[in-house]
Order: structure tokens, then C-alpha cells, then sequence
């Protein structure tokens, strides 16, 4: 395959950006010959997780889950691309612990809770203002930040990278890293 299995965590609020990321690295990977596959919290929530919920057990049985699917798929040699809130950082650290050192990627989509808020793309944000949805993270339910992640994505001049320019940042960090 030319490529060693790894875990790419990409983790952040919701709206901000992880499921376009995920699917635009995917595909980049895709076209240069890689294998890759995305394991989504919200895909993953509509089958092996439909029994959890969003309390704080439920987030954390939820990682636990994502966290093991993703060393399946980096055992089998798979670029594996997590994208879930995992707003706990012991959460994420257990996740990491799984595979072996250098092959858990740690990307934080690191954009204000205004702007991912702003964009809202199924109007949730909204909803938990309006007091609909309890406990939504970054509204009345904690985020942590990681604090020694691979990757950060943020603003730079007060613009957004691109979720192409993004995805080549990555490609370039597995290419220096030899999993690609
Ligand atoms: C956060 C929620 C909530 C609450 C429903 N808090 O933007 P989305 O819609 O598509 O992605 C969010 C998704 C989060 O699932 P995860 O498995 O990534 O969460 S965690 O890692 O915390 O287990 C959002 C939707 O589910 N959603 N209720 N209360 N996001």
C-alpha cells in the first residue's frame, strides 16, 4: 500500500469543520493511492454507538468505541480518520494509548466557539441556545482542549485555512513522518 496504519483524531466543536476535513482528506488520500476510511461520530452513532447519548458516560463509552475501531483499522494498515467532538482529554490520551507511539494523530480544529456557531450547518447551535438541546458542547457542556496535540488548525490573519489547504497540511506531516 505504501503506507503505514495510523489514526488521524480529529477533534473540535461541532461546526467546526471535522467532517469536511475528514472527507476532503479522504479523498486526497484516495488520489494519491492510499487506503483510508472515516469513522464519523455521527455515523458511528447511528449503529455500533445508537445506544449512547450525549451525558458525559456516554461521551466517554462513545470514544472508547471510536478509539478501538481506530486500532482495528491502523492494525490492519489502514489510514484511519476519526472525526469526533471527544470533548474529554483523558478520553482522546486513553484513544492514544491504544496504538503504538507515532501512529495517533492528534488534530485540533481549534476555531472560535462564535464562528462555529455562526455557521451552524444543521442549526443546532441555535436549538441548545433556545434551550432544545441540553448539554451541547460548547454552550452549556465543557470542551477541553488539547494541549499537546500534532496538529492545530486555526485562523491565521483572521482567515480559515481551506479544508483543501488543510488536508495538504496533513498529507504533508504523514509524508515527514514516513506513514506515507
Ligand atoms: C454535541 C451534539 C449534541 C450535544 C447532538 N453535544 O455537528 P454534528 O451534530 O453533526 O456533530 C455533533 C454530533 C456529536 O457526536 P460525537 O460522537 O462527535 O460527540 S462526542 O465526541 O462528544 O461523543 C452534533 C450532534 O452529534 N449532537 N447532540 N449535546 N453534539
Amino acid at each position: 500500500l505504501g503506507q503505514k496504519g495510523c489514526v488521524i483524531w480529529i477533534t473540535g466543536l461541532s461546526g467546526s469543520g471535522k467532517s469536511t476535513l475528514a472527507c476532503t482528506l479522504d479523498h486526497a488520500l484516495l488520489k494519491r493511492g492510499n487506503l483510508s476510511y472515516i469513522i464519523d461520530g455521527d455515523n458511528l452513532r447511528h449503529g455500533l454507538n445508537n445506544n449512547l447519548g450525549f451525558c458525559a458516560e456516554d461521551r466517554t463509552e462513545n470514544i472508547r468505541r471510536v478509539g478501538e475501531v481506530g486500532k482495528l483499522f491502523a492494525d490492519a494498515g489502514v489510514i484511519c480518520i476519526a472525526s469526533v467532538i471527544s470533548p474529554y482529554r483523558k478520553d482522546r490520551d486513553a484513544c492514544r494509548q491504544l496504538v503504538p507511539p507515532g501512529e495517533f494523530i492528534e488534530v485540533h480544529m481549534n476555531f472560535p466557539v462564535s464562528l462555529c456557531e455562526e455557521r451552524d450547518p444543521k442549526g443546532l447551535y441555535k436549538l441548545a441556545r433556545a434551550g432544545k438541546i441540553k448539554g451541547f458542547t460548547g454552550v452549556d457542556d465543557p470542551y477541553e482542549a488539547p494541549v499537546n496535540c500534532e496538529v492545530v488548525m486555526q485562523q491565521i490573519n483572521g482567515r480559515c485555512p481551506t479544508p483543501a489547504e488543510m488536508a495538504c497540511q496533513l498529507i504533508t506531516y504523514l509524508e515527514e513522518r514516513k506513514i506515507l
